[in-house]
């Protein structure tokens, strides 16, 4: 750089201005340059981790006992991706993370354990292992421990989204734990068997009242699938959640799948704009990053970054959970898929 230009900057940054020229290139990239880096968080590991957590702290103290899955690239900022954030959550029998509610939408992935529940606006649901629970913005929602394990979760969240936007507002409730206002299966029976209530008229972008997909049901749509045969080349059998009243997604800002690989498959290379979350809930393999390859078992969560292509190699029948901000994306036109 010339000296009068590196002057020139000096005295027009007194001013609060900066030359676009220098930085062009990289605020508007040929493609997506991801500072997010393909990793996985083998559960084996972790879990001695949380575990330890749960004899330094109380969930009550802490509100919610979380270990943040930080993306190697992005230390510091409690993101898994550049949009998203993912963190294993405890919860010790007799324990209750209190009520509250925030902007933020959040899911659960259900891991490990049994006998715990979260509640929302009023519904309890029981945590089953592979459960896919939701928990819509502006919701209150508090987690419980009646029963006699240690139980686990995957927490995701819209968080670095919100914040981006500065859109962050959170409340605690006045109960540390919610009344019940709603049988367990209220929502499912009124909201997630192909009926609607007769007044319910939901927005576009209203997340579902179902607020629970059962493991067990997503299980036995994707074994009918996979007996049919001819899995697709980049996706195997592969699913999206959905609200049942919209067809969008469960949430307006994040997306989630089920995929189910059979034994000996390899899909073909794929790669989209969303970077993604995914988690074993069943089988294991090899999942292809860009060229670097992370073995898998089962509750093992890995992040694939946006236009990283993947490709994922079961060893035995394998299911795959993943989520993503596709939602964002196709809503301001941005998402893009490229299949290799
Ligand atoms: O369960 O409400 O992992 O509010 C981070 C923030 C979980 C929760 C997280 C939260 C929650």
């Amino acid at each position: 750089m010339t000296d009068a230009r590196r002057a020139y900057y000096d005295r027009i940054a007194a001013h609060g201005l900066t030359p676009l020229w220098e930085v062009l290139g990289a605020l508007v990239p040929p493609a997506p340059r991801s500072p997010v880096q393909p990793a996985i968080w083998r559960y084996a590991e972790l879990r001695e981790q949380v575990m330890e957590a749960g004899r330094l702290i109380t969930a009550e103290e802490a509100e919610r006992r979380v270990l943040i899955l930080e993306n190697p690239g992005l230390r510091g900022q409690s993101a898994i991706t550049q949009s998203l954030y993912a963190g294993l959550q405890l919860i010790l029998p007799g324990e209750v993370a209190p009520a509250h509610r925030h902007t933020q939408s959040a899911l659960r992935l259900v891991l490990d354990g049994e006998g715990a529940y979260t509640a929302v606006d009023g519904e309890r649901t029981t945590m089953r292992r592979g459960d896919f629970i939701i928990t819509p913005a502006w919701t209150f929602h508090d987690h419980g421990n009646d029963g006699d394990q240690p139980v686990v979760w995957l927490d995701g969240l819209d968080i670095p989204t919100v914040r981006f936007l500065d859109a962050g507002f959170a409340e605690k409730a006045a109960a540390h734990q919610q009344a019940v206002t709603r049988p367990e299966g209220d929502a499912l029976a009124r909201y997630g068997t192909n009926l609607l209530p007769m007044d319910y008229q939901p927005a576009p972008t209203d997340p579902t009242r179902v607020f629970v997909y059962p493991h067990a049901k997503t299980r036995a749509s994707l074994q009918a699938i996979a007996a049919g045969g001819s899995p697709d080349p980049h996706l195997a059998h592969k699913l999206r959640y959905v609200n049942p009243a919209t067809g969008a997604s469960p949430m307006p800002t994040i997306a989630a799948f089920t995929q189910a690989i059979p034994a000996g498959f390899e899909t073909r290379s794929l790669r989209a704009t969303d970077g993604s979350i995914h988690v074993c809930l069943e089988g294991g393999g090899e999942a292809e990053i860009a060229g670097q390859t992370f073995r898998f078992a089962e509750n093992d969560v890995f992040v694939v970054p946006s236009w990283h292509p993947l490709q994922l190699r079961a060893d035995r029948d394998t299911m795959l959970f993943s989520f993503s901000d596709r939602p964002i994306q196709q809503a301001l036109g941005l998402w893009r898929e490229e299949r290799l």
